[in-house]
């Protein structure tokens, strides 16, 4: 009990103020200067649900001056990265900055005004009715008139692999118009470099993280896409990217069918070696035998592989769960002596529209 409650009569300090509730809407950029002005201008400074809306920008090594025009443009943070550490560091960054800035939701978004930003109301939503931990959103991509056949394609196979492997179904999993709330945005940790789009939704899955799509529009085209310089270079980026995720989480799925691939072989080899044997004709097919035992023996260590990489990804998980609850309590003891605002019990004020 405080000294407040505990003298007659006078108002509960305590229970009349909460924290302001903040959203930071986040833009990963490298040489965006260009599409930012348009794209900030369109960047809501109210939204219903938070008392404060901030901007925050990561410069990924830009050198057009990317982090003076957000700055010129209103953006409350600017991270600036020394050098060009690519998008799924540069989400990273703008994650942890996001949360010292006391950040109770993160919205990313792209520098390129993809995302129709009016749509931001609707991916915070589902995380302040506590319906979801991570909102993704989902494009119309069979409306979507410059989205080519073969990225329409790998939009699909990314989403369907995805889905499988995180046990979600997040329809368009390569988006990168989300929210993210508190705590969710302390336990992720992206390992890849090159994107951070399908990696996050699996790392939702293993920690099992509230995860929801909901329909986002888009803007037309400003400028060609940054991420995919040329269709196969983005064919074997997103091969490597979702292998990659693959062998990362599920560990013993992959090795299990690679040990299966050359133990099969090797068990019809033996099989026909001791079918001939029986019948009288082995000692000319020792060809099998040996065929069918190193196929054998190979398949074994390869599951015994896959056996000691998924111990090692419980570990990675306990160390990413680690990382996440020392990021908690650092940022919340921060966090401690910032900003509250005056309001009812039930603090569901609105604060000032700042903009
Ligand atoms: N931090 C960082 N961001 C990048 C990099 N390349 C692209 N981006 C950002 O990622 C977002 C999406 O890039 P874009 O070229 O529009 O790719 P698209 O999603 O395929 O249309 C934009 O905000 C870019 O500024 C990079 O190397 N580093
Ligand atoms: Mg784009």
């Amino acid at each position: 009990m405080t000294g407040n409650q505990a003298r007659p009569g006078a108002p509960d300090i305590v229970s009349a103020r909460r924290r302001a509730r903040k959203l930071i809407i986040q833009i990963p950029c490298r040489d965006e200067a260009e599409q930012l002005p348009a794209t900030l201008a369109d960047l809501p400074r109210c939204v219903p649900g938070f008392d404060l809306v901030e901007w925050l920008v990561i410069d990924d090594g830009s050198t057009d001056g990317t982090a003076q025009v957000a700055r010129t443009n209103g953006v409350d943070h600017v991270v600036t990265l020394p050098h060009n550490q690519g998008l799924a560091r540069a989400f990273m960054a703008g994650l942890e900055a996001s949360l010292r800035a006391g950040a109770d939701v993160i919205v990313n978004t792209d520098a390129d005004n993809q995302y129709r930003a009016a749509c931001i109301p609707a991916l915070t939503a589902p995380v302040l009715e506590g319906r979801a931990q991570i909102v993704v959103g989902a494009r119309p991509i069979a409306e979507i008139a410059h989205f080519s056949p073969i990225k329409r394609m790998l939009q699909r196979l990314g989403s369907w692999v995805v889905q499988k492997a995180s046990g979600t179904r997040v329809a368009d999993a390569p988006s990168g118009f989300r929210a993210f709330d508190r705590q969710a945005a302390m336990r992720l940790y992206v390992f890849g470099n090159y994107t951070y789009t399908l990696e996050t939704i699996i790392q939702a899955g293993v920690l099992g993280l509230p995860i929801l799509s909901v329909p986002v529009e888009v803007n037309p085209p400003t400028r060609p896409s940054r991420l995919i310089r040329s269709v196969p270079a983005y064919v074997w980026r997103s091969a490597q990217t979702i292998f990659r995720i693959v062998v990362l989480y599920k560990p013993l799925r992959v090795f299990s069918l690679a040990a299966g691939i050359l133990a099969l072989p090797g068990v019809l080899a033996f099989a026909r070696f001791l079918f001939l044997y029986a019948a009288g004709g082995g000692a000319g097919n020792v060809q099998s035998l040996v065929i069918g035992a190193a196929l054998i023996a190979a398949g074994a260590v390869v599951f015994i592989g896959g056996l000691l990489a998924d111990l090692i990804a419980a570990n990675r998980t306990l160390l990413a769960e680690i990382r996440g609850r020392m990021l908690e309590r650092e940022l919340d003891r921060d966090r401690d002596r910032s900003e509250y605002v005056n309001a009812g019990p039930e603090g569901d004020q609105a604060g000032p529209d700042r903009r």
